[in-house]
């Protein structure tokens, strides 16, 4: 019998990690994913995806402690398990945070990555492991042309994007200099119901179901930023395909299909029965309720501008131009923004809080 792949996921505790290690473990794979110390339970999400694979998991599924900020336990653990894949989804990864911690998110999101491959190559591993970078459409910017394919000159704007520009440029230079199958996707937005509760789509499902249950507004900042939002699930299926190409190169991937933040909230409120007027400009805008059944919830503010929530530099657009996806590893989106909304809003109301320990 064959044996099975072995593929180690760094980052496994988070939104990607999750969807990624419950689709390898359904293609067979034995699974060694990792979690960081951590003084709460950080496994949830992993546990909540896992709840349909029991069999599998048991059998397949070794969860290990490493840290790409620890070269150590990266090497220790790539020595122990010797994967066919490595998928390194650990970051820092949010965008406003990195504004606060530069240093760290550039310890995680640079340096991680470059000590992942450093010890592939150090431990000799160079012709066995096939390694995917998560790499981002931040990359593009404060962009310089649209829509953003693998040819769009990236233009950084923000700490986050630093590093990880930092990382995609060292994932070429290790596959050209030491043969290393390395490659990055660059992956648009993606959500689902286990987002993390600070990027913008699940604060707005959790703050207008909460408007709902206590008439709590939801604070946000830049409601006319443009994104490209896909589903996270369908987005790791595509990182898997990327190591299974003959040769390893760089693909971007996107819906191609362009909703503003305040198109967002009107999404998740119609949703749930609520419609909103915008009223005020700038830092001043709200919206306010203007039809919900129930009538003790009309003309209260639903949403509120806020200063906090603006960046020191934003990237107001990104749409993406996934052609080369298409048309080489024939890969397509399968969830457009309506499902991923009602996804996101049925997972709200049956597990209310559920990052919350
Ligand atoms: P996420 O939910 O924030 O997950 C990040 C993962 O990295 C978590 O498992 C986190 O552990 C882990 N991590 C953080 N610091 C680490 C460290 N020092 N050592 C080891 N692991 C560490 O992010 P995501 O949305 O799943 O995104 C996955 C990757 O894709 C990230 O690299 C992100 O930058 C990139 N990306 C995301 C998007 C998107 O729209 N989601 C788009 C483009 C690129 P904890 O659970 O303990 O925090
Ligand atoms: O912001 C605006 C904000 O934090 C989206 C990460 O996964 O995707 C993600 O980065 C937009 C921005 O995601 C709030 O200014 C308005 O324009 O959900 P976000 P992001 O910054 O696009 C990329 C591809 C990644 O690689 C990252 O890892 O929404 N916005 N008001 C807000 N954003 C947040 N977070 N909170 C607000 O209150």
């Amino acid at each position: 019998m064959k044996d099975k792949k072995v593929a180690l996921i760094i980052g496994s505790t988070g939104q990607d990690g999750a969807y990624l290690t419950s689709h390898l473990l359904k293609l067979d794979y034995k699974v060694v994913a990792t979690r960081r110390r951590t003084s709460m339970l950080n496994t949830q999400r992993l546990d909540w995806i896992l709840s349909d694979l029991k069999s599998e998991k048991e059998k397949n599924l070794s969860v290990e402690y490493a840290d790409v900020t620890d070269t150590l336990s990266i090497t220790k653990i790539l020595d122990k398990f010797l994967p066919d894949e490595v998928y390194n989804l650990s970051a820092q990864s949010h965008v406003a945070v990195s504004f606060e911690q530069p240093e760290y998110t550039a310890n995680v999101n640079a340096l991680g990555p470059l000590r992942i491959l450093e010890a592939i190559r150090m431990l000799g591993l160079r012709k066995k492991i096939k390694f995917y970078q998560a790499s981002t459409s931040e990359l593009f910017g404060n962009v310089l042309s649209w829509p953003q394919s693998e040819e769009t000159p990236f233009n950084v704007v923000s700490p986050y994007a630093a590093a990880k520009q930092f990382a995609h440029n060292l994932v070429k230079i290790y596959r050209e200099a030491y043969d290393i199958f390395a490659c990055s996707g660059i992956l648009f937005n993606h959500e689902s119901p286990i987002r993390g509760s600070n990027f913008v789509t699940k604060k707005i499902v959790r703050g207008i179901f909460e408007f709902q249950k206590s008439q709590t507004s939801v604070q946000l900042g830049n409601l006319d930023a443009i994104r490209d939002w896909g589903h996270a699930r369908d987005y790791v299926q595509m990182q898997h395909l990327m190591l299974q190409q003959k040769q390893p190169r760089d693909f971007v991937i996107g819906t191609g299909k362009e909703t503003t933040v305040r198109e967002f909230v009107e999404l998740v409120s119609h949703r749930m029965g609520l419609e909103l007027e915008w009223q005020g400009r700038g830092v001043k805008e709200v919206g306010v309720c203007s039809k919900a059944d129930n009538k003790n919830l009309i003309g209260k503010i639903m949403v509120k501008v806020d200063q906090q929530y603006f960046r020191p530099l934003e990237v107001e657009r990104l749409l993406a131009d996934a052609s080369l996806a298409r048309s080489k590893l024939n890969w397509m989106p399968e969830t457009n923004i309506t499902q991923i909304v009602d996804e996101m809003v049925r997972f709200e109301f049956k597990k209310p809080n559920f990052d919350v320990i």
